[in-house]
């Protein structure tokens, strides 16, 4: 089945000059790339992203991590994969979510950590499941930002809305 899928590389694993490496691993897959850019990631937006955890005890430390408060890298490189059975395959490759249990050569088993606080730091977020995968990317990206058509769209007219352009 043919789905699509929203990666993260988070600060940490920018901060570590991963994405390279991140990005060879995941073109195993053989999946394509849909959409990608950096993002500068605003309170709200890591709040929404992680919304499921809001309960935890570390749902704070989490919010700040994801927006490079910890990394001191304000930054995360957002990008959707498409093609068969992208969830399985990107997650098999990122490996269990406490990068201590995740398999050794997968990549968060190979580049995260736990820090002292107790966060996992672990350099990539790969969607869970299709309806999670739906919700973040209609979260991250605009239709116009994803160069296929994944979801129904509609088209809006905005009267005097302020855009920005080149000078
Ligand atoms: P995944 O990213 O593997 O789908 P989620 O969505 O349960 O896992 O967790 C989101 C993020 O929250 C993880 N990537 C990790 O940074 C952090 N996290 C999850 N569980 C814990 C935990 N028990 N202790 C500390 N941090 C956690």
């Amino acid at each position: 089945m043919e789905q699509a899928v929203l990666i993260l590389i988070k600060p940490d694993g920018l901060i570590k000059s991963l994405t390279g490496n991140i990005l060879t691993r995941l073109s195993e897959t053989k999946l394509e790339i849909v959409a990608a850019k950096i993002v500068r990631v605003s309170r709200e937006l890591a709040q929404e992203h992680y919304k499921h955890l809001k309960e935890k005890p570390f749902f704070n430390e989490l919010v700040k991590y994801l927006q490079g408060e910890i990394h001191d890298r304000k930054k995360v490189l957002a990008l959707v994969y498409w093609g068969e059975d992208a969830i399985k395959k990107c997650r098999e490759l990122a490996g269990a979510t406490n990068p201590e249990e995740a398999e050794p050569t997968s990549i968060r088993g190979s580049y995260g950590r736990i820090t002292t606080s107790g966060v996992y730091e672990n350099v990539i977020h790969v969607s869970s499941n299709e309806p999670e995968a739906n919700r973040e990317i209609k979260l991250w990206f605009e239709p116009g930002e994803i160069i296929v058509e994944l979801y129904p769209q509609k088209e809006l007219l905005y009267k005097e809305h302020k855009v920005k352009t080149w000078a």
